[in-house]
């Protein structure tokens, strides 16, 4: 077991700098090798680790990053960098010996020794906050491929809108997992529609997962499946290097996304492990490594990457130097103003003027034509105003366009004519998009938001989940956000999914409860540089509650009294959405009962967790009865309205009727909540 000889001229002469030393030829092998020898003795050290895919992958991950790869080692941050996504995240030391040899300061020999431990640069799967140079969290299989899939999104948006200085392809590393995932089939069918061309997906066809064969579980021609997406596909042998870069060249002028499906061997060098399971995830054994090293010919103890072949990787790390000077060039010859816009929008900073004009205009103009409207209509009434303010902004729904109200009137369609339309009809594909939305707001450059039902967050938990753990501004907009979109019934009818987003942590789920709210939703969210947002809306009309115009946000310490109590307040009713109508109706029932009751709108859990001790207290208040009120599920309630408070709300699923049936059904009315008091208070 070989890799075919061949040697690679580093260096091209095209792309190096008028300075750099001519390049030794070092045979692709010894190179493929460094890799090889780095994961497997760094999964050893670290006791665990999956050494299969870095050793399968060597050969692969060697053409790419040493002839075909645009990126900088010493500036990982470089807007025009090629994006290289290890999709399989458990290959993670296949990135970590590339980033180590190619010459990244974040990841050093002595990170590759810690490995998976405490505090390292080189945790057990990627993470792009931990480590530059890591364009994304993986490891849940398929997320990453979808996330590039928005990353060549982002990319061909910007290039439509900037022009020549974002030109830059995205590369993908996926396993035979990736592509069992169901995402990966929303994943490529978009990519396909949208013709991304600049997107080229290695796959590690190794026929090999954790179980054993693939042929266990699977029979899908991967090529054949591409190519019905539209995809370019075709088949290499991933341990020929002439092959590989054969394939890629080829990519380079593709007319569409490109899969190249790389036969390997999992585990390659390895006497008794290569080709089987065994050497997917755990630690190979001494015995197992010193013949893996003496079939691969690498006689090198641990660790140590002789100085010629340390040189040769290293001087591949700066073959992109000239592209990159060339780069700045252009980009120094960008129109100033054009220039500012591009560094601003990369860097995430919002044009705060813009934005706080709009939202301005928007509150005043609910102030003067008070509109009791749906949330949903009120965020399309927000978004009229913010979308051309922010031009960051890309919008999008899962084919429920006209129900979530995403689209304003003057936004373009996003096609593979023009990239420049600012929506994108994602298809019924909820997990795709949320994970492309990812991707997008990965690249840079791009605050993307998108809509479907709240019922469906279950579609894209596992990539709103990752915006959450990478820091990412995603926004999603997730309307018929309960009981209240009626007549669909329970299939469609959120209860628990309140309490579902709320449990992950660094996501801000937002419901707010009229049209004020709704717009000062969609400010805190935009606002919210280092966290996605959703934002839960009704089908319903709600009265609109705030008739004043107030320029400070009151959603923004996450709850706020809306209505005062007349006399000291006996009871606190807090509620969210469409219930803080209901509550405000109840406390007047209170009042004609001489109750003082005061009504606390929470349009967002994290944000009132997180207010100043003394203003959350005074939030909470001190009135001896709690009520929460949501048509949803209790949990996560107890937090405001303490174990003892009482709650009104949904305990089953919902049904189809009426939505104004199904409250009264539901017990979800003034007088439900009134005597939920009263009976507390030992009034009934
Ligand atoms: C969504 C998800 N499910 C399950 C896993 C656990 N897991 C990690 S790798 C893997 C499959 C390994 O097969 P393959 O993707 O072909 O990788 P290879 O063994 O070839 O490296 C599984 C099931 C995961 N990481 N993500
Ligand atoms: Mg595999």
């Amino acid at each position: 077991m070989t890799a075919k000889a061949s040697t690679l001229a580093m260096a091209p002469a095209d792309m190096a700098p008028a300075d750099m030393a001519p390049a030794p030829a070092i045979a692709h092998a010894r190179m493929a090798n460094a890799i090889r020898a780095l994961a497997m003795d760094a999964v050893e050290q670290a006791k665990s680790g999956h050494p299969g895919l870095p050793m399968g992958a060597a050969d692969v991950a060697t053409v790419l990053f040493t002839q075909f790869l645009k990126f900088d080692p010493a500036d990982p941050a470089w807007a025009d960098r090629d994006r290289f996504v290890l999709s399989a995240g458990h290959g993670s030391m296949l990135l970590y010996a590339l980033m180590y040899l190619t010459g990244y300061a974040s990841v050093t020999l002595d990170e590759i020794k810690r490995f998976r431990q405490l505090g390292s640069k080189t945790p057990g799967h990627p993470e792009n906050f931990v480590t530059a140079g890591i364009e994304t969290t993986t490891g849940p299989l398929g997320q990453g491929l979808a996330n590039a899939v928005g990353m060549a999104i982002a990319e061909r948006h910007l290039a439509a809108e900037f022009g020549a200085v974002v030109d830059h392809k995205t590369y993908v590393l996926a396993s035979d997992g990736d592509l069992m995932e169901g995402i990966s089939q929303e994943a490529i069918a978009l990519a396909g529609h949208l013709k991304l061309n600049r997107l080229i997906v290695l796959f590690d066809d190794n026929g090999i997962s954790i179980d054993g064969a693939l042929s266990l579980s699977d029979s899908v021609d991967q090529v054949k499946r591409f190519e019905a997406a539209g995809w370019s596909a075709s088949r290499v042998d991933g341990h020929d290097p002439a092959a590989i870069a054969a394939a890629l060249s080829k990519a380079q002028g593709a007319d569409r996304p490109v899969l190249i499906a790389c036969k390997t061997t999992i585990g390659f060098g390895a006497p008794n492990k290569a080709g089987k399971a065994s050497s997917h995830g755990s630690p190979l054994g001494a015995d197992e490594i010193k013949g893996a090293r003496e079939k691969l010919g690498w006689a090198h103890p641990p660790f140590e990457i002789p100085a010629d072949i340390l040189s040769a990787w290293r001087i591949a790390g700066q073959r992109s130097k000239a592209a990159h000077a060339e780069w700045n060039k252009r980009f120094a010859a960008l129109d100033a103003a054009k220039r500012a816009e591009f560094e601003r929008r990369m860097r995430g900073d919002l044009p705060a003027q813009a934005l706080a004009g709009a939202v301005d205009a928007v509150k005043k103009s609910l102030a003067a034509t008070p509109k009791d409207i749906a949330t949903r209509s009120a965020s399309e009434f927000a978004l009229e105003s913010l979308v051309p303010a922010v031009p960051e902004m890309v919008g999008g729904s899962a084919d429920l366009t006209g129900s979530n109200n995403t689209r304003t009137k003057t936004m373009v369609a996003m096609s593979a004519s023009d990239y420049s339309g600012r929506f994108i009809h994602y298809g019924i594909r909820e997990h795709g998009m949320a994970a492309a939305m990812n991707g997008m707001a990965l690249h840079g450059g791009i605050i993307p938001y998108s809509g479907t039902f709240l019922v469906f967050s279950d579609y894209c938990r596992p990539s709103i989940r990752l915006a959450a753990l990478m820091g990412e501004r995603v926004i999603h907009v997730m309307t018929h956000d309960s009981i209240g979109l009626g007549e669909d019934g329970p299939t469609h009818e959120p209860v628990e999914h309140l309490a579902a987003l709320r449990v992950i942590p660094n996501l801000l789920v937002f419901r707010p409860a009229d049209a004020v709210e709704t717009v000062e939703c969609w400010q805190l969210a935009l606002q919210s540089r280092d966290r996605p947002s959703v934002l839960a809306l009704t089908r319903q009309n709600l009265p609109q509650l705030s008739q004043n115009f107030l320029d400070t946000n009151r959603c923004a310490t996450g709850a706020y009294e809306i209505a005062a109590a007349d006399g000291k307040a006996r009871v606190s009713i807090f509620a969210s959405g469409s219930e803080v109508s209901i509550a405000v109706e109840a406390k007047k029932l209170l009042a004609a009962k001489s109750v003082p009751a005061r009504v606390v709108s929470v349009p967002c859990f994290e944000l009132l967790a997180e207010a100043p001790e003394a203003v959350r207290r005074a939030i909470i208040g001190d009135a001896p009865v709690k009520v929460g009120v949501e048509a949803a599920v209790r949990q996560g309630w107890d937090t405001i309205i303490g174990s003892e408070g009482a709650f009104v709300g949904m305990t089953s699923f919902g049904a189809s009727a009426p939505y104004k049936d199904l409250y009264k059904h539901f017990g979800i009315t003034p007088e439900a909540i009134a005597d939920a008091e009263l009976s507390k208070l030992g009034k009934q």
